[in-house]
């Protein structure tokens, strides 16, 4: 609390962060169990999962082989400022120094372990809460590191679906962590791959990962966002921008811009891409512009059946969903958060750039535009 004070936090948000601390899992309970997880466990093949920046995903097989596994990975926690517009920089906490943080890909019956670094450098407690398992706050009851400390995880992926992680670690530094970046997905596959709403066996030719972000950034009395020096520093203002609830930006991959134009995800026509999109923290609606979500997981489930020519998908705060399609048509396609306000005007938007032959019969120019006859 001493350091709180200083940081210049009030009494008030002090109190608080007392009253939602997470509590203390390293119980009795867990010994128990940990010898017979151990035997269980024991022999289990070992792979170790190279985490790349979105929007692409790790190295996986999408049909699991052989039995399941320990898939085990580290990640870093980076706090370091971030320009997520021109002009417009953020104290920004993020898992391996991108936001969103890395997808992570495994199959149900696997066990994910991760190592979780919070370097010395850094400045505050981090942890880290996946949806995708149970128990523990998500793990975040068992992995809260100081600058300095590194902590293992260890859960099964018993739950098939796209899931949001982020980190919690406690009272409103929940939100303001998620808020400046700290979230990311895990995608755990049925070990048998997709299936389509019939139940065939589907499969992608390439997948990406858009993380959207809303950001909070203060204005200064001359009207332009402000810079501040530490993540510590730019908290007390910035949670009373958050407190109105009106982000000042909306990114799709850290950057306003981070996945247009030259950055455009690319595919070809006849490729089937999979979408995998998270929001953390505010719900969203993602539209294709010029195509469909051809299968649709919301919710992001792959135990659900999927829902069939979407328009437009829902995705709640703290959630991801995933959707398929196979492109007909070349061309630019504009991936976006269809409340066109946040999705032209805040940033959250991202362009599909697609090669290929143009299929006439869906459609044509019949005649060019032209004065009235
Ligand atoms: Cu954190």
């Amino acid at each position: 609390m001493i350091k709180l004070k200083k940081l210049g936090l009030s009494m008030a948000i002090a109190a608080s962060l007392v009253a939602f601390s997470a509590p203390s899992f390293s119980g009795e309970e867990m010994e128990v169990g940990k010898v017979a997880v151990e035997a269980q466990i024991q022999g289990l093949e070992r792979v170790t999962q190279t985490l790349v920046a979105p929007p692409f995903l790790p190295e996986h097989n999408q049909v699991a082989v052989g039995g399941p596994k320990i898939v085990e990975m580290t990640m870093t926690i980076v706090e370091k400022e971030m320009e997520i517009a021109p002009g417009a920089f953020v104290q920004a906490l993020t898992f391996e120094g991108t936001n969103p943080g890395p997808m992570i890909v495994a199959h149900v019956g696997d066990y994910v372990e991760l190592t979780l670094k919070n370097p010395a450098t850094n400045s505050m407690l981090h942890n880290i809460d996946f949806h995708a398992a149970t128990g523990a706050l998500g793990g975040g009851g068992l992995t809260n590191v100081a600058p300095g400390q590194q902590v293992v995880l260890r859960f099964k992926a018993t739950k098939a679906g796209v899931f949001v992680y982020h980190c919690a670690p406690g009272g409103v530094m929940i939100p303001y962590h998620v808020v400046s970046g700290m979230n990311g997905a895990i995608m755990i596959l049925p070990r048998e791959g997709l299936k389509d709403e019939k139940g065939n066996a589907v499969s992608y030719d390439k997948a990406y990962y858009v993380g959207e972000q809303d950001w909070y950034l203060p204005k200064g009395e001359d009207g332009k966002y402000k810079r501040y020096a530490a993540p510590a520093a730019a908290m007390g203002e910035t949670l009373e921008v958050m407190k109105t609830l009106i982000p000042t930006h909306l990114t799709f991959n850290g950057k306003v811009g981070a996945l247009t134009g030259e950055n455009a995800m690319t595919a070809k026509v006849g490729e089937t891409v999979l979408f995998l999109h998270s929001q953390a923290n505010r719900d969203t609606r993602i539209h294709l512009i010029g195509g469909h979500g051809d299968l649709v997981w919301t919710g992001g489930s792959f135990d659900d059946v999927p829902t069939t020519n979407r328009e437009t998908w829902q995705i709640g705060g703290g959630e991801a969903a995933a959707a398929l399609y196979t492109f007909q048509q070349p061309g630019i396609y504009v991936y976006i958060n269809h409340n066109l306000i946040e999705g032209v005007m805040l940033g959250a938007a991202a362009h599909v750039s697609v090669e290929g032959e143009w299929n006439n019969d869906l459609m044509e120019q019949v005649s060019k535009p032209g004065p009235i006859q």
